[in-house]
């Protein structure tokens, strides 16, 4: 996969399917990343920077660096990009458009279509931007996640935060942390116990809200264990002890996994 950053030290990296082997391939030159785009036919990547004003193109190692366009009267502030056949396709939000040129040479800017508010992002749909290709991943019944590593004709099985492997490397089971509780259903995963019981249902089987004392509370609230009192959320672990019997303050040192 590829990416650009928008940090004060803008970048675009590449890495494997697993975020593994994240590489910076370019960091000079660059502020505004704003879209990017991969050539598969040409092994080639496309950015706009809407800073400087360019559109620029590099191999997917981050070599061979070309601009193919540089002008800010041509692209002030391209936001969406795509590309087909020979042509680069982008949105405008200087000139409220789409636009497309050549994609080697750069040239017939052509204005393709105006828009009433700004255009965001743009795709193209064509059966040869999407080439078949095999996918390790549809044999190998992961029963959570499968990711490809750097080299994509492999894949593995593991498990969201919360989970951990089982023996046979498909399956997970759940590791959930002791103030944590285990939601099951269509949507397995580990939350805070402090989302238990306060009328709201986090867990997709419900068991979040299963067996609570009535709710004298309204939803979203917290309810003191000892029911006697009902505190906003912001009052859960911020150090101080607001329920009588301290259940606000409970269940705090473990980060929280929606
Ligand atoms: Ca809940
Ligand atoms: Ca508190």
């Amino acid at each position: 996969m590829y990416g650009t950053d928008w940090s004060s030290n803008a970048f675009i990296f590449k890495a494997a399917m697993d975020g593994s082997h994240f590489e910076k391939i370019v960091t000079e030159n660059i502020v505004w990343p704003n879209t990017l785009v991969i050539d598969q036919y040409a092994n080639r990547i496309y950015w706009a920077d809407a800073f400087l004003d360019k559109i620029e193109s590099c191999d997917l190692d981050g070599k061979n660096r070309r601009t193919i366009i540089s002008d800010p009267d041509a692209v002030p502030h391209v936001f969406g990009m795509t590309i087909a056949d020979n042509f680069l396709y982008w949105t405008d939000w200087t000139y409220r458009g789409i636009l497309r040129a050549n994609k080697i040479t750069g040239k017939n800017i052509t204005v393709l279509a105006q828009t009433a508010l700004l255009p965001y992002g743009i795709k193209a749909f064509h059966q040869s931007v999407q080439p078949d290709s095999e996918n390790p991943c549809s044999t190998m019944e992961c029963s959570q996640l499968c990711l490809l590593t750097n080299n994509s004709k492999v894949g593995y099985c593991t498990c969201g935060e919360g989970f951990e492997l089982g023996s046979d490397g498909k399956s997970c089971k759940s590791n959930c942390g002791k103030n944590e509780i285990y939601c099951g259903g269509s949507d397995p995963k580990c939350i805070s116990k402090k989302y238990l019981c306060d009328g709201i249902n986090h867990c997709a089987d419900q068991g979040d809200e299963k067996d609570c004392p009535p709710r004298i509370c309204l939803p979203g609230q917290f309810q003191c264990h000892d029911n006697k009192k009902c505190l906003d959320s912001m009052k859960i672990c911020n150090g101080n002890n607001e329920c009588d019997d301290s259940s606000d303050e409970k269940y705090c040192e473990k980060n929280l996994i929606w």
